[in-house]
């Protein structure tokens, strides 16, 4: 895959060099590419930003540069793809979740435009259609001061899924959001710890009653945390003891098979 993202904050991007991402870079699985939007303004001070037209507050990020940036990446694509997929991060955008993740991870040229200041003059997203499908992503509901944070939780996200960058990649199957369902509790030596012990049932190498174990603590963490996701179950993809621990946490599956809190999530 490649990566190429537009910033006037290259330096932002350098935890890309490290470790999982880092590594993948190096066996050329991934090859990201950082671009410094300054150099592609024209003026003697490199000027990216100007007032925004109608008044208010703050600065907006001027057109000129970011086609003269988005023409320079897309004239050198990867041989596996002619057009890339063009992220913008913004609160405005739909939101990034694993799902939007996993699409991501099919595509051969991610483009990632780090927006500032109060955001990108609107016509560079218009026209940056010209040069790919463009994809305007929210991270949350919260707002950062632009979009490099975002580009660093949205590649970490995508670049796990390649093959060869986890090296167990059966970890991916059972993460938290990979089903639908939050994580269940993990731990380690030593078996007991202070007053606290491991759940004996991780003890006993019966590994049926461990992956049931498993799958149980995490509907309840994600029945008692995440009654969105619960909601977005389908009772196609549970069985009995499914049924049964979401009940037990207040949750009752419809006729539509779909469910509904009978009383709210149980306090716990
Ligand atoms: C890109 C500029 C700052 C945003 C005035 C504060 C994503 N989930 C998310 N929260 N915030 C962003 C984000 C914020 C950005 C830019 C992404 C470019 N800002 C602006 C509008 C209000 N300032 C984001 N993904």
């Amino acid at each position: 895959m490649r990566v190429d993202v537009v910033t006037i904050f290259p330096e932002y991007l350098a935890p890309l060099n490290l470790s999982l991402i880092g590594k993948a870079r190096e066996a050329g699985v991934l090859d990201v590419r950082v671009h410094d939007l300054r150099t592609h303004a024209t003026d003697r001070h490199r000027t990216v930003d100007d007032t925004p037209y109608g008044g208010g507050p703050g600065m907006v990020m001027k057109p000129e540069p970011w086609a003269a940036a988005l023409d320079a990446v897309t004239a050198d694509p990867p041989q596996a793809a002619a057009r890339p997929r063009i992220v913008v991060p913004t609160p405005g955008g739909r939101p990034f979740t694993q799902a939007v993740a996993n699409q991501l991870a099919e595509q051969p040229w991610l483009v990632f435009a780090c927006g500032r200041y109060e955001g990108i003059d609107r016509r560079v997203i218009d026209h940056a259609s010209s040069y790919g499908t463009v994809d305007e992503l929210s991270i949350g509901d919260y707002v950062l001061n632009g979009g490099e944070v975002a580009v660093l939780v949205m590649v970490e996200a995508v670049a796990r899924l390649l093959p060869g960058v986890i090296g167990n990649a059966d970890s991916l199957v059972e993460e938290s959001h990979s089903d639908g369902l939050l994580e269940y509790p993990v731990y380690t030596k030593p078996a007991s710890w202070l007053d606290l012990d491991v759940p004996e049932v991780l003890l006993s190498g019966d590994h049926a009653r461990i992956a049931r174990w498993r799958r149980d603590e995490a509907l309840r963490r994600t029945a008692r945390v995440r009654p969105d996701l619960v909601r977005a179950l389908d009772v196609e993809d549970l069985d009995r003891r499914d049924l049964e621990v979401l009940e037990a946490e207040g949750w009752i599956a419809g006729p539509d098979g779909r469910f509904s809190s009978a009383q709210g999530p149980v306090a716990h």
